[in-house]
């Protein structure tokens, strides 16, 4: 076994967007491509010598020879030892947990979380940090800035490693680690939520259903669910990960998870459904007959979790994107939690729980997580809503209701415009932008506006500022419009409209979600123009 120098060239456009690198997968296989990306974030990080990662993802097509290639590239690097997921396998939680857990150097997690997968489909690479979190921009733009300037990559020139047997091999002096994905995580989940509280709701006749969507969280939802819980079997579906996720799109909303939702909302629906994207940090919550927003997920968890033993003490603050709902606000609030509003993107939450400032976090694009590892985490919502439910003896139903008496109803929707061109995206982005210093005290659709920004963020900690992070207008009402471009997607620009209108009841906290927004949602046609510069007559997905 040797490692070789290989020549290269820079390659254009390998900046890590909102969570890492995503491309269409035929960009990634493109000869030299990932090994120029791997090289240049071991060069980024001052190199891999001596030291230890930890490597898997979500199963997409490529996952496997993508594994094998970081494998080479690390060892020939010098890393000491990396720690493989069976199969190359490991959820986005999963490998955040594992780099804290054996006090790592950091990660590579391969995946494009909730974008599709296979041959002509999405493929992702992203590194962690050693607290488990997403790569802050500071060393995103390291590793973007070592992209632009690459000469070269070193490869060990050997075979394939079987990465199918757990134990140790090695490539050269690099031991490679091959563990079992699930068993650490699943013993993390035993220590923050009462296990014998929800074997017991299960074995009373609580019905589940947990769509995996193909995807990464099948073994992991079949384990914790069925196995230690006794969640009855097939509560799971779509449980096996497939490379191209059997055609589903991993996206775990009402739109992508429709057949999860139609049995929720249909005669006989279990008591509680959820499912999970790609690689298993989202999630989606439905109770029988009512869809839980993840903003108003958000809220509920922050407001019950004492209820779970990990959180029995309280928690230490609440966080939020900017863009998520202000639900959560209102039970910080009352609870007398700090609150924190962040930029889009998981990685603006690591400083703050690192810090112990917050205990959860959350966005509304279905996300939400804990101090219990640094990155959003689907099954353990699921799970810490399955201990609230086990606690209060209640319906979903009866929680959210209830949860709005108290604190009113932050109605919201997302609305995506995707695959414009990129030219329309940005003069709609552009147009609103240019018109934002003149916006307060006008009024729009019988509203005044309060204020209007773009969307600055000084992290607490660190004191970094991250600039440009979404538009906003607020209303007096509290009523406010959020635009932004999304920083995931692989096809054109996608625009996101978020809108949000707080009815404090006790009237109107039943209405539908669309109606009770309309003016909102009027306000932002007028104010960017969006459907008529960009010549759509409605968003391809609302959420
Ligand atoms: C989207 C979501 C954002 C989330 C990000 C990664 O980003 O809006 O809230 O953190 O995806 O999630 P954007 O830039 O497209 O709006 V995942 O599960 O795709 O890692
Ligand atoms: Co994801």
């Amino acid at each position: 076994m040797t490692a070789i120098i290989r020549e290269t060239q820079p390659i254009e456009g390998q900046k890590p967007g909102t969570s890492g690198l995503r491309k269409k997968t035929p960009v990634f296989m493109q000869p030299g491509y990932l090994e120029n990306f791997v090289q240049a974030i071991f060069n980024a990080i001052g190199g891999a010598r001596g030291k230890t990662f930890v490597l898997g993802g979500d199963g997409r097509y490529f996952n496997d020879r993508a594994a094998q290639v970081i494998l080479k590239i690390a060892s020939a690097n010098g890393a000491a030892r990396v720690i493989v997921g069976q199969g190359a396998i490991l959820s986005t939680p999963a490998a955040s947990h594992l780099i804290r857990l054996h006090q790592t150097d950091g990660g590579i997690i391969l995946s494009a979380s909730h974008n599709p997968g296979g041959a002509e489909e999405d493929f992702g690479v992203k590194f962690n940090t050693p607290n488990g979190g997403p790569a802050p921009e500071s060393v995103t733009q390291a590793i973007y800035d070592e992209t632009t300037c690459l000469r070269e990559y070193a490869i060990c020139d050997t075979d394939d490693l079987d990465l199918t047997r757990i134990g140790e091999t090695r490539i050269g002096d690099m031991v490679v680690q091959v563990v079992d994905p699930v068993a650490d995580y699943a013993a993390l989940m035993e220590k923050l939520f009462d296990f014998d509280k929800l074997r017991a709701l299960f074995s009373g006749g609580f019905r589940m259903r947990f769509d995996a969507m193909n995807a990464v969280t099948g073994p992991y939802a079949t384990e914790i669910l069925e196995r230690r819980l006794g969640a009855a079997p097939g509560t799971v579906v779509h449980g096996t990960p497939l490379p191209d996720f059997g055609g589903m799109h991993p996206d775990p909303n009402p739109v992508w998870a429709k057949a999860l939702m139609d049995e929720m909302f249909g005669p006989d629906a279990p008591d509680f459904g959820a499912a999970s994207d790609g690689d298993g940090d989202r999630n989606m919550v439905v109770g029988r007959g009512i869809y839980v927003s993840p903003s108003d997920s958000l809220a509920v968890l922050a407001a019950n979790a004492h209820l779970a033993p990990g959180y029995q003490g309280g928690l230490k603050g609440v966080a939020r994107s900017m863009p998520t709902s202000a639900a959560v606000d209102r039970v910080a609030n009352a609870l007398g939690l700090p609150c924190y509003e962040t930029p889009t993107g998981w990685k603006f939450f690591g400083n703050l729980l690192d810090d112990a400032r917050v205990t959860l976090c959350g966005e509304e694009s279905f996300g939400t997580g804990s101090d219990h590892v640094r990155e959003k985490d689907g099954l353990w919502a699921v799970l810490l809503w399955l201990n609230i439910l086990a606690e209060r003896k209640e319906s979903v139903e009866q929680i959210l209701s209830e949860h709005w008496r108290e604190h009113g109803r932050n109605y919201y929707s997302r609305h995506d415009y995707e695959a414009l061109p990129v030219a329309d995206a940005e003069r709609v982005m552009g147009a609103l932008r240019d018109r934002l210093a003149a916006l307060p005290a006008t009024e729009v659709q019988g509203m005044t506006v309060a204020s209007a920004d773009d969307f600055s963020y000084m992290d607490p900690v660190d004191g970094s500022v991250s600039k440009g992070q979404g538009l906003r207008v607020v209303f007096t009402d509290g009523s406010r419009l959020v635009l932004r471009l999304s920083g995931t997607g692989t096809e054109g620009a996608t625009l996101r409209l978020y809108v949000e209108r707080y009815v404090p009841g006790p009237e109107g906290l039943a209405d539908d979600v669309q109606s009770a927004l309309a003016p909102v949602i009027a306000a932002a046609e007028d104010l960017s123009e969006i459907r008529a510069i960009t010549g759509r007559n409605a968003p391809d997905v609302i959420t």
